[in-house]
């Protein structure tokens, strides 16, 4: 029989993935899509036509209720959030609302209208922070260090809190950074890729960063997605740690990413203080292994092959500008 899902945040990088997968699997896939004046569709435009979408809003309870009594789930990923750490002390409050609260809002969607669905809560290792110990595991405390991170710890427990008192099949996927071609152009590594590309074709002079020590677990997306379906396969809720096990600073992400179009990051990369946050998460490294042997879940793409990957699809999405942009001039 079809199964059905709703996926809040369809149109991010991790929604995409997620809806090609649960389409390769036969799901019927239903997308939560807020309005705006210009929906971001790029992501899933290969796709569009296999999705349904629901409009609604994670701050907009009527709405999150009326798309899950029509998708009629019986799997629940919610991924939508203000995703990014470094906004999140510019908009505190909004994203406290959004990546906080509204993980109860669209717990309570499914509470009062599919209780029997599985529900999946996008939980981050930014709850880690100022990390207590390394590995981080499952049992690691928290200690968040930004906006967005104390955001995150309230919908981690909250989605515990709704699996302990009303017996929902609520889950969490703490899920260590994973990147790809379709990231959000201003985290770190998609910044960095998307630069290379521009410094090396002649469309920009330098790049502007902050913090080159920080440390990073950086995954591939594609395969982070396959951990939050398998979770909700198994027979018990659970809270898994997604991760490759290994750690990267910020400054051997801009090396790798340089030296694979023959430039020397020296002759580019200029400190900015605007881009250095006010608390800092010094060091994520995950250890997975509960979720590689609960799970059988494993990782395909390593951390070189990652910004190799990045760097190929930026150069190739930037000629494409450039020649359109030829085009017009010539016209
Ligand atoms: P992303 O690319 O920023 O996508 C966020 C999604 O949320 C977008 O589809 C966005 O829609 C949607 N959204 C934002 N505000 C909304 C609202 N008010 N109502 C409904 N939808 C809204 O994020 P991502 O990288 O795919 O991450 C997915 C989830 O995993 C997020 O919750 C993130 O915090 C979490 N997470 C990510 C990572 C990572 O490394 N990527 C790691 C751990 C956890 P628009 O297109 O309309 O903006
Ligand atoms: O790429 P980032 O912005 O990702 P961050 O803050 O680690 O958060 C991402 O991963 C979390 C999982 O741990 C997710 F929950 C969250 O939604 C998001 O996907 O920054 C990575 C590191 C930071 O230490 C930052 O200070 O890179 C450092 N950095 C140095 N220069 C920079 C820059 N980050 C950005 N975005 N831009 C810079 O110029």
């Amino acid at each position: 029989m079809t199964k059905n899902a709703l996926v809040t945040g369809i149109t991010g990088q991790d929604g995409s993935y997620l809806a090609e997968l649960l389409l390769s699997k036969g799901y019927k896939v239903y997308g939560l899509r807020r309005r705006t004046s210009m929906p971001m569709m790029e992501n899933i435009e290969h796709i569009e036509k296999e999705i349904e979408f629901l409009d609604g809003d994670l701050m907009d309870q009527g709405s999150l209720s009326q798309a899950v009594r029509i998708a009629k789930p019986d799997e629940v990923y919610n991924l939508a959030a203000q995703s990014f750490v470094g906004s999140s002390w510019d908009q505190p409050s909004l994203t406290g609302q959004l990546t906080g609260i509204g993980v109860t809002n669209m717990l309570e969607a499914v509470r009062l209208n599919r209780p029997e669905a599985k529900f999946y809560q996008a939980s981050s290792s930014e709850m880690f922070g100022k990390v207590v110990e390394t590995p981080q595991k499952e049992t690691t405390p928290f200690y968040p260090r930004s906006p967005y991170g104390v955001a995150k710890v309230y919908g981690h427990w909250i989605t515990v809190n709704y699996r302990e008192s009303y017996d929902m099949f609520a889950c969490s996927g703490i899920l260590f950074n994973h990147e790809s071609p379709r990231r959000g152009i201003e985290f770190v590594t998609r910044k960095v890729t998307d630069a290379v590309a521009k410094i090396k074709l002649g469309l920009q002079k330098e790049l502007r960063m902050g913090n080159l020590d920080a440390k990073r677990d950086w995954g591939f997306a594609g395969d982070y997605v396959k951990a939050m379906w398998l979770m909700l396969q198994q027979d018990k809720p659970q809270d898994y740690v997604i991760a490759t096990g290994e750690t990267h600073t910020v400054h051997e992400l801009v090396d790798i990413a340089f030296n694979q179009v023959g430039l020397n990051w020296r002759d580019y990369v200029v400190i900015d203080p605007r881009f250095v946050r006010p608390a800092e998460v010094d060091l994520l490294l995950g250890d997975s292994s509960k979720a590689r042997q609960e799970l059988g879940w494993e990782l395909e793409v390593n951390f070189e092959q990652l910004v190799r990957m990045m760097v190929e699809s930026d150069l190739e999405k930037n000629k494409r500008l450039l020649q359109n942009d030829n085009a017009f001039i010539n016209v």
